[in-house]
């Protein structure tokens, strides 16, 4: 590529804003409505009313730090799953003393910043156990259990800054990854020379999130992925500079994609080739005995880092260089070069960021500057054949991530493609200066890419998974099992447990309460045990107590415990929040708080 052509994607790039107020259409719709043969597009995403769609769609909330669950093909919006910040409409981590709320208050703030869902892999397919998603601004990572769609894991990751980039090892989820983008002082300290600043991979339990090792690499890291056989974790580098501005940021033509050989690192760990920092065993891939990172060079400031699903390439794509940097896997280790293990370096539009696959050997790379998705060969491109470009589709505006439909498994299904655009401009009814963000539905299953639909979303999506709803409804349970503090029928009581603690435990069934009533002093430390004995799907209760800052949902079989000092005289009533009968206004009870001394 000549370097006027690069210039010119990076002056783009850098007036983006700019650029893309100028290409909006003032003032109104319109958009996505492509003529084909008269209403087959929407019937192409049209689900009648009661049945299912025939994926999830997990998206990331970026700074609403939860996850959106939507149905595809229809872009109906389902449920979100909050993970990083309370949500009281699940009576999730909005009561102090909470399991929920414990989990989430020990490991830093009450918000966080969501950009990566990633599925759990056996076999190098989706097994419908656990997501995962990371909270960028404060290095954590969280574990949902897709049985119930609950947050069950949060951990915040040693030596981190920016926990960005997340994946899973394939093709049985060895290891989650996370990647620390920003650079610092790894041992701790301050030190402004940034000569003393660096940056770790994390490689987790995928169960418990316990770092097991990090390899530190140079330069920063940004988004990565692994190679179907568990032998490479890959990662974009875009600060190779390792500059403090931006100006030095993109000062090189060329940064890196990172590949850390797992079994090298592993052996290294065994051999005792680590420092142990905060809690966690760090290699440095200068001090081992095996070579564990090899940097190969990739276009300038890379940002998606992407393997094929045959396991063959992985894809650097070049935000500010028009092109992807294609790696051929199986000769990272075998070349004295690293430069000669790309295969192709193919142009495709300024500013991408993305690439997903369809599974019959096309890749679709999102391009931020030309709100376009370009679909192109991959042999193509790899043969030197001028004719890798197949189609190209306008998006609605500014395009970050994109995915296809189970195209990071080894079987993507070639089906659907989402576009996550950054902007929604006129797309939608303004609702105010700041407008949502708007997905994209495109159908990929032909030789064009057809546009289908659009669908708004809370701020701000950074990227989305999709599961086949066949392989992941019949996982997901329809009543909670009972634990072990389970109230069972017949069992509601209150007892004094110390002088000033009582306890009172209470089931919940279509509509009441287990006690009518309950009876405590002022001063006391009240725990509320609360069990739902319902033994159907969806039939669930709450529980409220009305100005003592306790509200819980509570599922079919769950369990909840509530603590709180009854500091306030009076009667105050606990109230179900979920409308579950045409008696639920009615299913509610009282606490007296009585004077400590009458
Ligand atoms: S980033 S628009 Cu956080 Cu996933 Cu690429
Ligand atoms: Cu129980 Cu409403
Ligand atoms: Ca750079």
């Amino acid at each position: 590529m000549t370097s006027s052509k690069r210039f010119f994607a990076v002056a783009v790039v850098l007036t983006v804003a700019v650029a893309g107020t100028l290409g909006a259409c003032a003032g109104g719709g319109g958009q996505g409505q492509a003529e084909d043969g008269g209403g087959s597009l929407a019937e192409a995403s049209y689900v009648p009313v009661g049945e299912w769609d025939k994926y999830y769609a997990f998206l990331s909330g970026g700074q609403s730090g939860s996850v959106f669950v939507y149905g595809l093909p229809s872009g109906r919006y389902i449920r979100s799953i909050p993970v990083f910040e309370p949500r009281a409409g699940y009576g999730y981590a909005n009561n102090p003393g909470t399991d929920t709320y414990e989990m989430l208050a020990s490991t830093g703030p009450m918000w966080g910043d969501t950009h990566h869902p990633i599925l759990s892999e056996t076999g190098g397919d989706y097994d419908g156990r656990w997501l995962w998603i990371n909270d960028k601004a404060n290095a954590r990572v969280a574990r949902i259990d897709l049985s119930t769609f609950e947050t069950k894991v949060i951990r915040r990751i040693p030596n981190i800054e920016a926990a960005h980039g997340i994946a899973v090892i394939s093709p049985d989820t060895s290891y989650v990854i996370v990647n620390g983008e920003f650079r610092h002082e790894i041992p701790g300290g301050v030190a402004p020379n940034p000569d003393a600043y660096s940056s770790v991979m994390g490689f987790l339990d995928p169960e418990t999130l316990e770092v097991q090792f990090e390899v530190q690499v140079p330069g920063n890291l940004d988004i990565n992925d692994s190679s179907k056989d568990g032998r490479w974790a890959f990662s974009t580098v875009y600060n190779l500079e390792g500059g403090l501005t931006v100006e030095q940021m993109i000062r090189l033509d060329e940064d890196a994609l990172a590949a850390v050989d797992i079994p090298a690192a592993e052996r290294a760990i065994a051999a005792g080739e680590f420092t142990e920092i905060n809690g966690a065993k760090v290699i440095d891939p200068t001090a081992t005995t095996e070579k564990v990172l090899y940097m190969i060079p990739v276009a300038k400031n890379p940002h998606g880092a992407d393997v094929t699903p045959d396991g063959k390439y992985v894809m650097g794509t070049g935000k500010l260089s028009p092109t992807v940097t294609v790696i051929d896997i199986s000769l990272i280790d075998q070349v004295d070069n690293p430069r000669e293990a790309i295969v192709a370096e193919p142009d495709v539009g300024l500013g991408p960021l993305h690439t997903t696959f369809d599974g019959r050997g096309n890749a679709y790379t999102s391009l931020f500057v030309d709100s376009q998705i370009v679909k192109w060969n991959i042999e193509k491109a790899v043969a030197g054949d001028p004719t890798y470009i197949v189609d190209r589709i306008d998006v609605h505006y500014n395009v970050g991530h994109t995915q296809a439909t189970l195209a990071e498994t080894m079987h993507p299904t070639g089906e659907y493609l989402v576009a996550l655009n950054k902007l929604s401009k006129d797309m939608f009814l303004p609702v105010g200066p700041t407008m949502p963000e708007n997905q994209e539905l495109i159908d990929i299953s032909g030789e064009k890419m057809r546009m289908l639909s659009s669908f708004p979303s809370e701020p701000e999506p950074h990227d989305a998974v999709f599961m086949l709803a066949s392989d992941l409804a019949p996982k997901v349970i329809q009543v909670e099992e009972l634990t072990a503090n389970a109230v069972a029928e017949g069992e509601s009581r209150m007892e004094r447990t110390g002088p000033n603690s009582v306890h009172v435990y209470l089931t919940a069934i279509r509509s009441k309460y287990g006690l009518n009533e309950f009876t405590v002093k002022q001063g006391d430390e009240v725990t509320i045990t609360v069990t739902n004995i319902e033994t159907i799907r969806d039939m669930s209760h709450g529980f409220a107590l009305d100005n003592y800052g306790v509200n819980a949902a509570i599922d079919p079989g769950q369990t909840r415990e509530f603590s709180f000092v009854a500091d306030k005289i009076g009667t105050y009533w606990y109230y179900c929040t979920w409308f579950c009968s045409a008696l639920h206004l009615e299913m509610r009870g009282r606490m007296l708080v009585e004077p400590a001394r009458p």
